[in-house]
């Protein structure tokens, strides 16, 4: 009779390997790291895949305002292995995603009808701390901080309960970790915040991972015209089947995008999208809307400190500059519901995943995301 020995981890301190960003720009590191078990009201996970977003690489390379050394990722998908002293929304066994916005469902951005973004949120600032302002990280006997309470490039990781979403049980685990962020941030920002309308034109600035999944979203609302701006041609192809009409390389024009935007669409469009994080391409998507009932859409994340400077008479017009963080979702209550639409059918996320590699091959798995060769790549532990 086969037997099955299950090793039980559950109030002990884990051993396992993790990547660490060390210091600002520098290679990561697989090492081996000690994880504490989960305090009160915190969830520890066995990760099975997590993405590689932009965001994780404006981390690394120091351009947003983190502590080093820190545990990159939180585009995850895992199982809980064990839960802290009062966590009632999951236990051992179940399928969740990490999110990088909580849902806490007590504070003032958590109570209005519209608010998404938390306030026990770590991304503006953060602390890379849990919110008992301590880390469950060690590696060589040094404190390891966390990535946005989620740090997925890990084996095991810690995260507050509030910062889990339970998925369907039928997910398959090596793909929906992207639903975690780039498809709610992505699909989220045009089907949920901008309400994309039929026959509308839309522009997308960036057709990496995030701007792919808003190429998406503006196609399943029935935009008539999506126009993709990338400085990099081999991401046009795949937009194109994604479902942009008109594909514009802003190094190979002899104006200003914005300007051959105006010019392509006559009046501006109805919904413009920023998926870069530079100001210049923020106010180039500004620039490419309607000026009375153009919305424009800011996804990227542009780097601590740095800001952003409109022509001021010209706001009048009518024109509305929206932030945007993960699609505007109440995330515990809705990243799940994207879970079962992809189960179900109803939107593919197939497509945003270009390549999947083995959690031990990360270096590689970053390298051909700088060499722009990656839509998403999703490493598997
Ligand atoms: P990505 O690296 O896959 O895509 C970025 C794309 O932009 C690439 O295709 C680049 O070639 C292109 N690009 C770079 N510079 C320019 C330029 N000057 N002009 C035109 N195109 C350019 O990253 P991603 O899609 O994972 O993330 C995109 C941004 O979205 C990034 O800033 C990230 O931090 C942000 C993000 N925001 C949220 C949110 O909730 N707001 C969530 C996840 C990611
Ligand atoms: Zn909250």
């Amino acid at each position: 009779m086969e037997r099955k020995f299950i090793m039980d981890t559950s109030g002990k301190t884990i051993t396992c390997r993790a990547a660490i960003a060390w210091k600002t720009g520098s290679t990561l590191a697989i090492e081996e790291v000690q994880v504490d078990p989960p305090k009160a009201r915190e969830v520890r996970i066995k990760m099975i895949s997590t993405g590689i977003c932009g965001t994780d690489d404006h981390a690394v390379k120091g351009l947003l305002s983190v502590n080093f050394p820190f545990i990159p990722g939180h585009e995850g998908a895992g199982i809980v292995e064990s839960i802290g002293e009062g966590v009632s929304s999951v236990k051992p066994g179940d399928k969740v995603l990490t999110l990088t916005i909580p849902q806490c469902r007590e504070c003032s951005s958590c109570l209005h009808p519209k608010g998404n973004f938390c306030e026990k949120q770590d991304v503006l600032p953060s602390s890379g701390l849990m919110l008992d302002k301590t880390s469950r990280f060690t590696c060589k006997g040094k404190k390891i901080y966390h990535s946005f309470r989620a740090s997925t490039f890990t084996e095991y990781t810690v995260v507050p309960e509030i910062a889990v979403a339970k998925i369907d049980a039928a997910a398959p685990m090596d793909k929906v970790s992207i639903i975690s962020c780039e498809v709610s941030t992505g699909y989220g920002a045009a089907v949920n915040s901008a309400k994309v309308t039929r026959g509308s034109t839309c522009v997308v600035f960036g057709l990496g991972g995030v701007g792919s999944a808003i190429v998406m979203g503006c196609k399943a609302s029935g935009a008539s015209r999506i126009i993709g701006v990338d400085i990099n041609e081999e991401k046009f192809p795949r937009a194109r089947a994604l479902g942009v009409t008109d594909c514009l390389n802003p190094r190979n024009l002899k104006k200003p995008v914005q300007q051959v935007v105006m010019e392509m669409t006559r009046v501006g469009v109805d919904f413009a999208f920023e998926a870069i994080g530079l100001s210049d391409t923020m106010i180039a998507a500004w620039d490419s809307c309607h000026w009375s009932y153009g919305v424009c859409l800011i996804v990227g994340v542009a780097s601590s400190n740095s800001q952003l400077s409109l022509n001021a008479p010209d706001i009048i017009s009518g024109r509305t500059l929206k932030g945007v963080c993960l699609g505007d979702y109440k995330t515990r209550d809705c990243i799940p519901q994207l879970v079962t639409d992809y189960l179900q059918n109803k939107i593919n996320i197939d497509p945003l995943i270009t390549h999947q590699l083995p959690f031990d091959q990360l270096h590689k798995a970053f390298e051909l995301y700088h060499a722009g060769k990656t839509i998403r790549c999703i490493l598997l532990f």
